[in-house]
């Protein structure tokens, strides 16, 4: 009857969580880490749902699998799992599994402090600083951003009109920066945030198409991005990322910030070479930066790169057993 148990190392990126599942990997067809996602979502679903939703998991619980490389120059794949399905990219999960996998010896870089890395939305590349057999941080030159629709109106029931922008950072992401009918997230409590993002997200789905340019398997917008004042001294900005059915990233959001540098690039507002750290609802930060200028498909996009920190914090192996009525999580 027993699924199978999972050996796991749990950490946190800037104190959202990453498992990284260390054993029991399925085997996946495909030639490309896009296509070994559709392979997962298809087949192997269940193995995510067990060990993201409670009781296993919780409603922000995200993960990794690591993999052999798909492409010649790469050391490693990564195959994202969260609450929400399988992401084509994560940032936070590829800081906590790049520092969990080094110092627990899972993975060695060909050339120490870089990685080239296969994920289902592209090609990454990291630098990461160790001293010790510690990882002090991870900065990850992302998959190319851009602004795909600017100044959208969203009629929101019982809320009213939001003038927001569509911006793909690795994910599609509705941000909403503060006007009248949302005074900027500082003002709202996380009960608000959770309230409204279904219902944004919903609507800015009906009405936008979004699908990736080279690849349309990445498609549609799966998060929210609410911004406001900051708390934490040397933030350039603040967010709260929306994502699944009731999270609320507790980093900065990865693919969030890319998207954000590609917003504010887009509207004239950071040039390339620009730093900007972005934190996150509990003041964590990531510094971001436009690497370069690049066109993606008939958009004017950019090389975003976010650099943040992880820690780990305990083994975890976890069992699946189909006899459990909970084998496959719930949420409530
Ligand atoms: O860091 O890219 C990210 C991310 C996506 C969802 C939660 N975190």
């Amino acid at each position: 009857m027993l699924k199978g148990t999972y050996f796991c190392i749990d950490a946190h990126t800037c104190g959202n969580p990453v498992r990284l599942v260390t054993s029991g990997h399925p085997n996946l067809i495909g030639n490309t880490m896009s296509e070994k996602r559709q392979h997962f979502l298809r087949e192997y679903d269940w193995i995510r749902k067990g060990l993201m939703f409670e009781p296993r998991g919780h409603d922000m619980m995200s993960g990794a699998f690591l993999y052999p490389p798909c492409s010649d120059n790469a050391d490693a794949s990564i195959l994202f799992i969260e609450t929400s399905g399988c992401l084509p990219m994560c940032g936070h999960g590829t800081i906590g599994t790049v520092t969990a996998a080094i110092e627990s010896g899972l993975l060695t870089a060909k050339t120490p402090g870089k990685l080239i890395i296969d994920v289902p939305a592209g090609q990454i590349k990291i630098d990461y600083q160790e001293t010790s057999n510690k990882i002090d941080w991870v900065k990850i030159y992302n998959v190319p951003a851009y602004l795909a629709h600017q100044d959208v109106i969203l009629d929101i029931p019982d809320l009213g009109t939001l003038k927001v922008d569509v911006s793909y950072g690795g994910n599609y992401y509705v941000i909403v920066d503060p006007q009248e009918n949302f005074p900027g997230l500082r003002h709202w409590t996380a009960a608000d945030i959770l309230r409204w993002s279904p219902i944004v997200r919903q609507v800015a789905h009906e009405q936008l198409t979004c699908i990736h340019p080279y690849d349309p398997t990445v498609n549609g917008v799966t998060h929210v991005l609410w911004t406001g004042e900051t708390i934490t001294s040397g933030s350039d900005g603040a967010n709260a990322v929306f994502y699944g059915d009731k999270a609320i990233d507790r980093s900065p959001c990865g693919t969030g910030t890319s998207a954000r540098l590609a917003q504010l690039y887009a509207k004239g507002l950071l040039q390339t070479g620009d730093e900007y750290t972005h934190e996150s609802i509990i003041g964590s930060q990531f510094v971001g930066r436009i690497e370069e200028a690049v066109q993606v498909g008939e958009f004017s996009g950019i090389m975003p790169s976010i650099k943040g920190w992880a820690r780990i914090t305990g083994n975890n192996a976890i069992t699946i057993d189909d006899a459990d009525p909970y084998a496959f999580g719930f949420q409530v």
